[in-house]
């Protein structure tokens, strides 16, 4: 089976609600702390180098960007939140679009949350986790920059963020995975694929 997110190709990039395109196939949303790197794992699973916009800046997808995968669904790259140097306004105004667009949009079925391993789940992310749990939407998080740990650190941060989310959703977690990731070593890909598959099938 072909990778889900090979042969995606850029669609269009959204800056205000006025702009999404009209709903129409399934859209996963890649979503994350500013810098967390959903431009990056994009990129790894198209089996691409610069399909999104990946940088060191933090804060620089100011867009939703919508790529279209080979099955009609879409992947959709999303802003980073919780960067604290874009001003205050911009960041406020970020902040209410994407909310939006997570909590209002019916054609979004899926979310891939990326957490740094080293930092794991945030009180930024847990908002997140919440609007799609709550739905019955799955929630796929990939714990990356994993190629900066060790074997044990990496092991470590696994449990840290599955203990977390026990906590959080006892009765839920079947609808959360975690998965071990890096988009420079390329760990997890190939589950993240599997995992994708199967919600869009
Ligand atoms: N070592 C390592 N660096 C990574 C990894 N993923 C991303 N990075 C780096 O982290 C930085 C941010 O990556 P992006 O993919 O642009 O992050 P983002 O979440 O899309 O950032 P914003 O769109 O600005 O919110 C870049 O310097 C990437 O090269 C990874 O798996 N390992
Ligand atoms: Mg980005």
């Amino acid at each position: 089976m072909l990778p889900p997110l090979v042969e995606a190709a850029f669609v269009t990039g959204a800056a205000a609600w006025s702009q999404l395109p009209p709903p129409s196939a399934a859209e996963i949303a890649f979503a994350g702390r500013s810098n967390a790197g959903k431009s990056s794992a994009i990129n790894a699973l198209a089996r691409r180098a610069k399909l999104a916009f990946s940088s060191r800046t933090p804060g620089r997808t100011q867009q939703i960007n919508f790529f279209r995968l080979k099955s009609g669904a879409f992947a959709v790259d999303l802003p980073g939140y919780g960067y604290a140097a874009v001003s205050h306004k911009t960041k406020e105004e970020w902040q209410a679009f994407l909310w939006r667009y997570v909590t209002e949009r019916a054609t979004l079925t899926a979310l891939v949350l990326l957490v740094d391993a080293r930092r794991g789940i945030t009180a930024l992310d847990a908002p997140l986790i919440d609007v799609f749990v709550q739905s019955s939407r799955p929630v796929l998080i990939l714990a990356t920059k994993s190629d900066k740990l060790n074997r044990q650190e990496q092991t470590r941060a696994i449990h840290a963020i599955r203990a977390d989310l026990r906590r959080q959703y006892s009765e839920l977690a079947e609808t959360i995975s975690v998965v071990l990731f890096s988009a420079v070593s390329k760990t997890g890909v190939d589950e993240a694929d599997n995992i994708i598959l199967s919600w869009i099938g």
